[in-house]
């Protein structure tokens, strides 16, 4: 048999070695309520122009790694219709006008089920793509995210998605300590806030790589020709 060869995709603070049967590409939190008029983003005082900017990227890479038939996992921040998975401190910490569960423009905010709360249609997930529902910031708490990588033997992860020092961040920390190797890519994820982005990402990648790698798109597109 064939045996699989690794990919080397450049990166910093250098390159991101890996397998693509034991890589999954993980798409974090691209959902109405964060990037689109009248939703929970917008809601907390945010532009949610500033994340649009992601999406094309985000639907060219979701191609073509699709195109390897390449895992797919996708992740929505949310929670239940009777909100009994709502901590009251994320409830009310916002002090806004309106809060979570709520009805806003796109249904109860940040509710599942609710058309603010699904992925937005240029990156919808197909049948076989799994979707994990979290409750939290990190898509590793409350969740079955790392039962299904490991069921599927994937070690390392490319991360895409919103917003980057908040889920994003989140998720590639929860990941870094349970093991996993962590990519994220600079055009595929977006901030509200330039700053953040920036220093979002500079968290990750600085002390040799202390949570993980920082690429873009276009290295890892031109890794899997
Ligand atoms: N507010 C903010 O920047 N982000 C979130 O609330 N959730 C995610 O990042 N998905």
């Amino acid at each position: 048999m064939k045996k699989p060869q690794a990919l080397a995709i450049d990166a910093e603070p250098y390159p991101f070695e890996f397998l693509p049967v034991n890589c999954a590409l993980l798409v974090i939190d691209m959902q109405r309520d964060f990037l689109e008029a009248g939703g929970f983003g917008e809601m907390l005082g945010n532009d949610v122009s500033q994340l649009r900017r992601t999406i094309e990227p985000n639907r060219k890479l979701l191609a073509a790694w699709r195109g390897k038939e390449l895992p797919v996992i996708h992740t929505r921040e949310g929670h239940r219709p009777d909100l009994s998975d709502l901590p009251p401190a994320k409830k009310f910490r916002g002090r806004g006008d309106r809060q979570i569960g709520d009805p806003g423009p796109m249904g109860r905010i940040l509710v599942r089920g609710e058309p603010g709360h699904d992925i937005i249609p240029e990156l919808y997930p197909l049948p076989r793509e799994p979707v994990i529902d979290k409750p939290g910031k990190g898509a590793f708490f409350a969740t079955d995210l790392h039962a299904i990588l490991q069921n599927r033997g994937i070690s390392q992860l490319i991360v895409t998605g919103v917003t980057t020092e908040v889920c994003v961040n989140t998720t590639v920390r929860e990941a870094n300590d349970r093991g996993y190797d962590c990519l994220v890519l600079d055009d595929c994820v977006g901030s509200y806030f330039p700053e953040f982005q920036k220093m979002g990402l500079n968290m990750i990648k600085a002390q040799g790589g202390i949570f993980g790698w920082v690429s873009s798109s276009e290295k890892v597109l031109a890794a899997l020709v």
